[in-house]
């Protein structure tokens, strides 16, 4: 099976990226890019025919500046959007947002249940082992680029998960 990584990136961003873990933080190195540090990122492990997925992460702002993230990109997906939950009519509902801000020395978790970047029309089933290759943008126009592992997740919100009308976004 052909991993969803040989779709990856330039080889000296891949090899940055490949140096990362001998840093002291991954922090050090994001950054670089914006004043924005990403950590724990990871994208949920789905089954066979289930065409969306999630990418979850820990974002803190390390810059002198409020900052937004204001999009994502991957060849992973179709298409990419900015999500959040929000309780309506009672029930924990997903719907996309612009953008998600990063006030200056905060630090801002997205998380089963809550924030995400959604990955929408995968290209490939994503399975443990496989790595999401991503793109953050950010409201100054500099990006971060990264690699997300795979990792299977247990519903957190199983409540909240079932729903009527939620079946295309089970999992998320
Ligand atoms: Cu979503």
């Amino acid at each position: 099976m052909t991993s969803i990584r040989s779709l990856a990136l330039p080889a000296a961003l891949l090899a940055c990226l490949l140096a990362t873990p001998l840093l002291a933080t991954r922090t050090v190195f994001a950054a670089d890019a914006a004043g924005i540090g990403v950590e724990d990122a990871y994208a949920r492990a789905v089954p066979p025919g289930q065409p969306n997925s999630a990418v979850f992460m820990v974002l803190t702002n390390t810059g002198d500046a409020d900052r937004a993230l204001v999009a994502a990109e991957s060849a992973a997906a179709e298409t990419v959007e900015l999500h959040t939950h929000t309780m309506a009519d009672g029930m924990m509902q997903m719907r996309r947002i612009e953008r998600i801000e990063l006030p200056v020395g905060e630090r801002v978790v997205l998380q089963p249940g809550g924030l995400h970047v959604m990955l929408i029309g995968l290209t490939e089933q994503l399975e443990p082992g496989m790595e999401v290759p991503l793109t953050l943008l950010f409201d100054d126009g500099s990006r971060i680029a990264l690699n997300a592992p795979v990792r299977r997740i247990e519903p957190v919100m199983g409540g909240a998960m079932h729903g009527a009308g939620a079946a295309g976004h089970m999992g998320h």
